[in-house]
């Protein structure tokens, strides 16, 4: 697969990059990182990124703003994305050929070329292995690239905590340090945390209930979020906070934004992409989430986690 992506890659002269809409890390490193690598292997080629700017990630990319013709003619590759709803820019329809380069359940099997993995921590670390796939083949790491692709590493892996943290992931993070970026600041950029965000952690934490299954669903609703001064973006990042507390096994933040719910899963062992896909979702077994649009559903979700954790 990786050697008929380079092929096709050599066959256009417009390539537009694009990742999920709320991007993480690794979807800001995997594209971003994608993008450094073509640019340098192929200077005559037009080369973008597009999508939503996440001002807590702009330290990472800067995004293009391209008309639509640039699409005419253009391959697309979409990173990190498991759905066609979720990609950011619904334009990346409008190229010659799509190409999926993604690590999620591959339930939405899009795109005329499709590299999923699985087993990868990580695009950033797919891109990583594409690039060590083609170095002798003409394709080229910079600095930038490597920074990108460390810190996409980085951000899905939890800092190397996730068991999805392979010694392919340590190896390949190992060799990207070689390069010349301030991994200190890339860490101060990625983990510096507001001080309003730690109070609603806090507040979080006061009025967590853990079912004696292990399961627990907090409920952020517009009004508490905004008294603490907080975006929905930064609320759901707490969602991963709880991993360490005793008893706990499998919870669900509810996160409301202006005109919908977002359910963010997370789990310490009991499968929870299938509660996420139950509800028009998906994602990873143990990471995953979905967009509603009632609270009517937050009871059923808290018994679905019930159910899996008692079963687990
Ligand atoms: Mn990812």
């Amino acid at each position: 697969m990786k050697a008929e992506i380079l092929d096709t890659i050599q066959q256009f002269e417009t390539i537009v990059i694009h990742r999920h809409v709320r991007p993480d890390p690794d979807a800001y490193g995997s594209q971003g990182g994608l993008a450094e690598i073509l640019k340098a292997s192929f200077p005559e080629k037009s080369i973008f990124t597009v999508g939503e700017t996440e001002p807590s990630l702009a330290f990472l990319n800067d995004m293009d703003t391209i008309a639509d013709e640039t699409y005419r003619n253009a391959l697309v590759i979409v990173c990190d994305t498991a759905n066609r709803e979720r990609v950011s820019d619904q334009r990346f329809q409008l190229g010659s050929k799509l190409i999926k380069i993604d690590h999620h359940p591959n339930h939405d099997a899009y795109g005329d070329l499709q590299w999923v993995d699985e087993t990868a921590s990580s695009v950033s670390e797919m891109v990583y292995a594409f690039y060590l796939f083609g170095k002798d083949k003409g394709l080229c790491m910079t600095d930038e690239a490597a920074r990108l692709l460390y810190a996409g590493i980085v951000g899905d892996t939890g800092r190397f905590l996730y068991p999805s943290t392979s010694r392919k992931t340590f190896e390949y993070a190992g060799e990207l340090i070689h390069y010349a970026f301030d991994r200190t600041e890339l860490y101060h950029h990625l983990y510096e945390v507001e001080p309003n965000v730690v109070k609603l952690q806090g507040y979080i934490y006061q009025n967590l209930e853990i079912d004696s299954s292990g399961a627990a669903v907090v409920v952020l609703k517009r009004e508490l979020i905004a008294q603490y001064g907080v975006s929905p973006h930064d609320a759901s990042q707490l969602v991963s906070t709880l991993g360490d507390i005793k008893g706990l096994v499998a919870w669900c933040f509810f996160i409301e934004e202006t005109d919908q719910i977002r359910l963010r899963f997370r789990s310490k062992g009991p499968v929870i992409n299938e509660i996420a896909r139950k509800y028009n979702g998906g994602g990873h077994p143990l990471a995953a989430g979905a967009t509603v649009y009632s609270w009517d559903i937050v009871e059923a979700v808290k018994r679905d986690l019930i159910h899996v954790c008692a079963n687990h």
